[in-house]
């Protein structure tokens, strides 16, 4: 590859009152606060997503996490808390990566029926994606990308430096009002990343939150709440 690949370790958790007191308890600086727009794509039957690709334009910028299947399998309970996700940033590397996911599916499939390109254009009737350069709109329709999912978040970020490398906690308040806390570590390519579960959840165990269950993040509320079927599908898939 000539582009470098980042790997995103995370685990997220209720944030209440107890837990904001503890991050200043352990050492966590805070390193700002900033309010970004997210919208997220798929194609009307969910091809990514139901793969667990999830392509978004956040400001602007366009992302994809990708799940990152290879070198680091969950051995214990506290370990399946932390997802892994592998990020692409290069706006060229998400669009032919999107474009091969989609064309093999689609190669994959029967052929494309009238009813199928029906639901498609109705879809595309409500699509907006005005936020994001408009010059980008022709590679999204050309592979029958809609938005999904469109919220603003309002996130307060900490650092705490450890010997062993530095770990950032990200406090996210979504305007669908819902709030939740994530600690991660960015693991560079070819980087240890059952290093990076190990420190997460050293981190977790100062913070207190050693033996809780998987916490609902904000685009799990998002689709429970506004896009049920989407929700269900993707419940079904185990991506959820
Ligand atoms: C839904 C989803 C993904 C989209 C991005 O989610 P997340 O990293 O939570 O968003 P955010 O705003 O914190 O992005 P950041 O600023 O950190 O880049 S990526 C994976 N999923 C699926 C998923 C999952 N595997 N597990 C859980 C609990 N929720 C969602």
């Amino acid at each position: 590859h000539i582009c470098k690949m980042t790997v995103e370790v995370e685990r997220k958790f209720v944030c209440d009152a107890e837990v904001m007191g503890r991050l200043k308890d352990i050492g966590a600086k805070c390193i700002g606060q900033r309010q970004f727009q997210d919208k997220y794509f798929d194609s009307p039957d969910f091809i990514l997503t139901l793969q667990d690709f999830w392509l978004r334009c956040r400001e602007g910028l366009w992302e994809m996490k990708c799940p990152a299947v290879l070198g680091s399998k969950p051995v214990n309970e506290t370990e399946t808390l932390c997802t892994r996700y592998i990020e692409i940033t290069s706006f060229p590397l998400v669009q032919s990566e999107v474009s091969r996911i989609i064309k093999e599916h689609t190669a994959e499939g029967s052929e494309s029926n009238s009813s199928q390109r029906e639901q498609i254009d109705k879809v595309r009737e409500n699509e907006d994606t005005d936020s994001c350069p408009a010059g980008d709109k022709k590679w999204l329709t050309d592979l029958n990308l809609v938005c999904f999912a469109e919220f603003k978040t309002e996130r307060c970020s900490y650092i705490m430096e450890r010997e062993e490398g530095t770990v950032r906690v990200d406090l996210d308040k979504a305007d669908f009002d819902y709030c939740v806390g994530e600690i991660e570590v960015l693991v560079p390519e070819g980087g240890e990343i059952n290093a990076a579960v190990q420190r997460i959840t050293k981190i977790a165990a100062e913070l207190g939150l050693s033996c809780e269950k998987k916490v609902q993040g904000k685009m799990d509320v998002y689709l429970q709440r506004y896009r049920p079927d989407h929700y269900t599908k993707l419940l079904s898939a185990h991506i959820l």
